[in-house]
């Protein structure tokens, strides 16, 4: 029904009446379902809002990295190393997939590397917390993955069609890492000592919190979701997602013999869902400025390994070079 925000005091969308006869033709087709691709015509707001979504997408991938990099030299035994490591490259694959869904909406990956690097982008909050034991490696894969699950599967739907196809792959891999996780601290669970059983309810108290405030602000604080929504690049709101997270989440928390650590966590019978607690939005805003526990050593560590790795690009390049000199000196 509308496609730009105007503004009149209070934000408001325009209505079809009030778009361009372009404008106009792009929203209808978003409302009939027809994906948007690359080499249509589609307004500079769409662009920019996909362009500054994906790339903060294909950064917390990449970025998403690290705290399970911690582990993989500490995994307890060959077989969780090798899936930890499987998981670990999936995820830099998700961010290729993504960077070039980025691409071909006219943006410079290497620009936009830089602007992480700079610390002017953002990346998922979840990504600035540290992983201190290995239950953490179970609750990243179980929490974390399956909060990015739930928001991803939606996504999947999103009208912007290169965007859309990369989830689709995403999404597979996705589940995988989400039982791999839940496995992690199912069998702590079961057949781990007293010690192991406590780190596990330790790393869920840590990361329930954090885990929630992925899904972004609540849908009154939420700047870009009026305008996302309907564009459809959006198709749930971030408390709608929340919700779905959390309810399905807790059943898997009670069988696993945990709990959250939330007392206003609770099933509420009329509205079909669990109620739970507020969330210390103080800590999500404070963690997007840059002052979460690790976010100064994500950012490093993402510097020194674009700089450590430049020697391994360059070389590429130029034996990429000699071999095309070759094949055109024999041609
Ligand atoms: N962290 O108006 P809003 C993964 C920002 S990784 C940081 O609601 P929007 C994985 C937001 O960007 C999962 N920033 O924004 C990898 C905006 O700031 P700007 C990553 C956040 O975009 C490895 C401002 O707050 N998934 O799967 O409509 C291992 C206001 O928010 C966060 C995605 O990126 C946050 N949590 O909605 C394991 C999914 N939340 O840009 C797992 C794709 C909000 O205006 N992204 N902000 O300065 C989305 O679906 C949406 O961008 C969001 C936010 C729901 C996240």
């Amino acid at each position: 029904m509308y496609a730009q925000l105007v503004e009149t005091g209070a934000k408001r969308l325009k209505t079809l009446e009030e778009m361009s006869p372009e404008e106009r033709e792009f929203q209808l087709k978003v409302d009939a379902e027809t994906k948007i691709e690359a080499k249509n015509w589609m307004p500079e707001g769409y662009r920019k809002t996909l362009v500054r979504q994906i790339s903060q997408h294909a950064h917390s991938e990449v970025v998403g990295m690290l705290p399970e990099g911690n582990w993989v030299t500490r995994a307890p035994s060959l077989k969780r190393k090798l899936q930890l490591m499987a998981k670990i490259q999936d995820e830099a694959g998700h961010g290729l997939y993504l960077y070039s869904a980025m691409e071909t909406l006219g943006a410079d990956r290497d620009e936009e590397i830089d602007k992480l690097h700079a610390g002017t982008v953002k990346y998922s909050s979840i990504f600035n917390y540290p992983t201190l034991s290995w239950a953490d490696m179970g609750t990243v894969g179980w929490l974390v993955d399956g909060a990015a699950i739930v928001n991803q599967v939606v996504l999947q739907r999103t009208s912007y069609g290169p965007y859309s196809r990369a989830m689709i792959r995403i999404c597979k891999e996705e589940s995988f890492h989400q039982r791999q996780g839940y496995q992690i601290l199912l069998d702590m669970m079961r057949e781990g000592t007293e010690e192991q059983k406590e780190m596990v309810q330790d790393s869920i108290n840590r990361f329930w919190w954090p885990s929630l405030m992925m899904f972004g602000p609540s849908d009154d604080q939420s700047p870009n979701s009026q305008q996302s929504m309907a564009w459809k690049i959006k198709r749930k709101s971030n408390d709608e997602l929340r919700q779905m997270f959390i309810d399905q989440t807790v059943p898997q928390l009670e069988f696993l013999g945990c709990t959250a650590p939330d007392p206003d966590l609770k099933w509420n019978e009329e509205r079909g869902h669990y109620d739970f607690g507020e969330i210390d939005w103080q800590e999500f805003y404070d963690v997007l400025k840059g002052n979460g526990p690790c976010n100064k050593e994500r950012i490093e560590t993402r510097k020194n390994a674009i700089d450590g790795g430049a020697w391994v690009r360059e070389a590429a390049k130029v034996y990429a070079e000699k071999k095309q000199q070759k094949q055109q000196n024999a041609a």
